[in-house]
């Protein structure tokens, strides 16, 4: 008997309980004793109806994705479902918590659904790369029609159970506490009623009105243009889903079959999966286990910018208590008028109600300018100038006005956490949050680790970022810590690209078609042509002599090109416009910093740009895990998905190393080295993985 399937009798009626903690995933031990108990319970005279539940918190959440890669075992889910579906009792899938992929195919294959009230179900495996592969293309237009099935499975969405009965993917909602309550009171109305079998398979009204035309199908097609740029998995749905309105329901789930292994033989479902385990696995950082939290009620912002008032608006979001510090009283209208203006945006887009928007802006949220307003808050975030004698300052006021145990915050960019700290009484207190902008939009939180951070200063690090809905990546101290330390690198690779004769355009286009939303370009006006600048001076007086140094940007800061904000940068803006227009003033100023240099421009295929750009990230990133700054693979991955824009079907740069092979990556490496060896110098880390014929995933265990 196998323990994650049990069969109970409750009378004439069988539950089969799927019993697999933590989501009751549909790995073979599971399609095994489905198929089993399935069997038993349809052979079983005393049997009049049989009801499928998942035990704990959650139905069926999915195929166990761990398996995907790996050579299938039997029983296949289609097998296990069709016996569901021909079973001659009725089989009801009673529903709770998530019932999802996989799992809501099986719910597909059984005669009738019923939900309990909060339950979710959806068909998600488009985020993973692939399709539903199980009956989930063919059943579900067959419930729905094909244009709702289609936005359900491209959109990977869960829908609520009062939608997903509106839509008729599921027969009842019931009031009941227990998934078992809920499907044996349906049960036994189906036996009582003598209910029909209603096999999806059989329902055709839903399809009939699309056979023959393809209009839905090349609507989906010619949106996916725009909303799938680059991805493989959603134009096999349509091809699916097409085929459930053409084909006969057997045939269809063939070809499904069929679009299905295509999927899961494309790289990309490898790179999505590696970021569905790799966003989970990053909050597990060794030595935090066991550590307390300290309790988040209340917060401050010191610095109401671009960026305190974005920490400011995620945090009152969450529910948190908010005071604002600004120098002056001119500057902290300014901070607060930004942050109604940004929960405004939130109300016009109906993410927040009017009325909870005034609640926040008057219960939740206040200002001063003087320091002492923060006496009894628990942890501060100071997103002030980005200047260390700034920050310092700021630092000391926190530090003699703070309550004990309240947790002192920088969101610095790239400066030394730990010189922060010692400038305080409490530097186990200190820690580095670093958010990204916008930071009410953006889901990256690089947590940075003093020497002296207290462990439980480090978790409730992670507690702010998961209540906060964002992902916490463990970083060390170094200049730019895990994500801002690898762009300084492979920055400093594509200026070297436009010195030797790429144009800042042709780099922005190969970047964008190796799956980036942006060029590094278009990147640089977003956050602004003057931080990029700040930033080179600031390491004018550290920088190596031997390091190659290309003016360009500097050119256009002196021209007074700051970017999208002063409406020119490297590209033009006009009003309203944030795409930005190609410029020839910029290109003339590439060609004559060339002149200067004497440089004799070459000409580079996208290839060549993509290349040399993902093998300075991939060397540097090895050098930030070599250094320990990054605690594994993945978290560098988690880091440039989540703040960086990395295409996330590559799975992020280490993932994707490994899978175009690590070797490959030191070869470019090594060419390149011939042009420059300063700037590419293979990092040791990655010496040793490919002499010792390993590679990152390696080192994710
Ligand atoms: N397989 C294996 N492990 C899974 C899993 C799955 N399907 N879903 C979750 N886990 C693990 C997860 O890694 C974590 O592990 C723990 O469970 C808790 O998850 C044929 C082929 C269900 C909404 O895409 O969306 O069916 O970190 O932290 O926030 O057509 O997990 O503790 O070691 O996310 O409460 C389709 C994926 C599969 C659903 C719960 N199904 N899962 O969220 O907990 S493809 C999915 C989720 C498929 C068929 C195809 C969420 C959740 P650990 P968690 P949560
Ligand atoms: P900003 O110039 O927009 O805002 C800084 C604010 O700090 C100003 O409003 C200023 O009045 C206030 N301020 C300065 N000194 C102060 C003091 N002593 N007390 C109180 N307030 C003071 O800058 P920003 O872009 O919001 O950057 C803030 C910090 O966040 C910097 O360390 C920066 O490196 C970091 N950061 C910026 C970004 C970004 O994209 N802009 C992203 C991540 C991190």
């Amino acid at each position: 008997m196998s323990e994650v399937v049990r069969l109970e009798r409750h009378g004439d009626i069988a539950a089969i309980v799927v019993d697999n903690p933590p989501v009751n995933a549909l790995g073979q031990a599971v399609r095994q004793g489905l198929k089993e108990r399935l069997n038993e319970a349809a052979n079983d005279d005393a049997v009049r109806a049989i009801v499928i539940l998942g035990a704990e918190r959650t139905f069926i959440a999915g195929a166990d994705i761990r398996e995907f890669g790996k050579p299938p075992q039997p029983p296949s889910l289609p097998e296990v479902i069709e016996d569901m579906d021909a079973c001659p009792k009725p089989v009801i899938a009673a529903l709770h918590g998530t019932a999802l992929g996989g799992g809501f195919e099986v719910a597909l294959g059984c005669h009738y659904r019923v939900a309990l009230d909060g339950a979710k179900v959806g068909l998600p495996e488009v985020k993973l790369g692939i399709l539903p592969g199980a009956g989930g293309t063919q059943r579900t237009p067959r419930l729905i029609g094909a244009a709702k099935a289609l936005d359900m499975i491209l959109s990977g969405d869960f829908v609520a159970a009062e939608k997903a009965l509106s839509l008729g993917l599921i027969d009842e909602i019931s009031k009941a506490e227990t998934p078992l309550e809920a499907g044996l009171a349906f049960a036994r109305k189906a036996i009582d009623e003598g209910t029909p079998l209603r096999r999806v398979r059989d329902l055709e009204d839903e399809i009939l009105a699309d056979r023959g035309k393809s209009d839905v199908f090349d609507a989906a097609r010619e949106k996916l243009k725009k909303t799938a740029r680059g991805l493989f998995s959603p134009h096999k749905i349509v091809d699916a889903v097409q085929a459930a309105v053409e084909l006969p329901f057997d045939d269809g789930i063939k070809r499904e079959r069929e679009l299905f292994q295509e999927c899961v033989e494309s790289p990309q479902r490898a790179g999505l999966i590696h970021a569905f385990f790799s966003e989970r696995q990053v909050g597990k950082v060794p030595g935090l286990k066991g550590a307390a939290r300290r309790p988040l009620i209340s917060a401050g912002v010191v610095g109401g910018g671009t960026m305190g008032a974005g920490i400011a608006v995620s945090m009152l979001l969450s529910g948190l208590q908010v005071i604002m510090i600004e120098r002056d009283e001119e500057s902290l209208a300014r901070g607060k008028a930004t942050v109604d203006k940004i929960l405004e945006a939130s109300v016009k887009r109906g993410k927040l109600t009017a009325g909870s928007k005034a609640a926040v802006m008057t219960e939740s949220f206040s200002g001063s300018t003087d320091y002492a307003a923060l006496s009894d808050v628990d942890i501060v975030v100071e997103a002030v100038f980005e200047d260390m004698e700034v920050k310092k300052g700021v630092f000391a006021q926190l530090d003699a006005v703070l309550k004990a145990g309240a947790i002192l915050a920088t969101n610095t960019s790239y400066l030394d956490v730990d010189a922060l700290a010692a400038g305080t009484s409490r530097p186990s207190d200190v820690i580095g949050l670093h958010f990204f902008s916008p930071a009410h939009v953006m889901k990256l939180l690089e947590i940075v680790v003093g020497d002296q951070t207290a462990p439980e200063v480090v978790a409730t690090g992670f507690a702010l970022a998961k209540r906060l809905g964002k992902v916490g990546v463990r970083a060390g101290v170094c200049d730019g810590f895990i994500g801002n330390r690898i762009l300084a690198t492979y920055r400093k690779q594509i200026d070297y690209m436009v010195e030797d004769g790429a144009s800042p355009y042709e780099v922005d286009d190969a970047i964008r078609a190796f799956g980036f939303p942006m060029g590094p370009f278009q990147v640089s006006d977003l956050a602004g042509v003057d931080i990029g600048w700040m930033t080179r001076r600031r390491l004018d007086a550290t920088r190596d002599p031997r390091e190659r140094y290309v003016e360009v940007a500097d050119r256009l800061y002196e021209a007074g090109r700051m970017g999208q904000k002063s409406g020119a940068g490297w590209y033009l803006y006009s009003e309203g416009d944030r795409r930005g227009a190609k410029d020839p003033v910029v290109e003339n100023i590439v060609a004559q910093e060339r002149a200067k240099k004497g440089i004799e421009p070459k000409s580079f295929t996208p290839e060549q740009i993509q290349r040399r750009y993902l093998a300075a990230m991939i060397n540097e990133a090895a050098r930030v895990l070599e250094e320990g700054i990054a605690l594994r693979p993945l978290d560098i991955d988690v880091t440039l998905l989540y703040g960086y824009g990395f295409p996330r079907w590559h799975g992020g740069p280490m993932k994707y190393a490994d899978m175009v092979g690590l070797d490959q990556i030191l070869t470019d490496i090594r060419s390149y080295a011939e042009e420059d060896a300063f700037a590419w110098q293979p990092a040791k880390l990655l010496v040793d993985l490919v002499e010792r014929g390993e590679n990152f995933e390696s080192l994710n265990k």
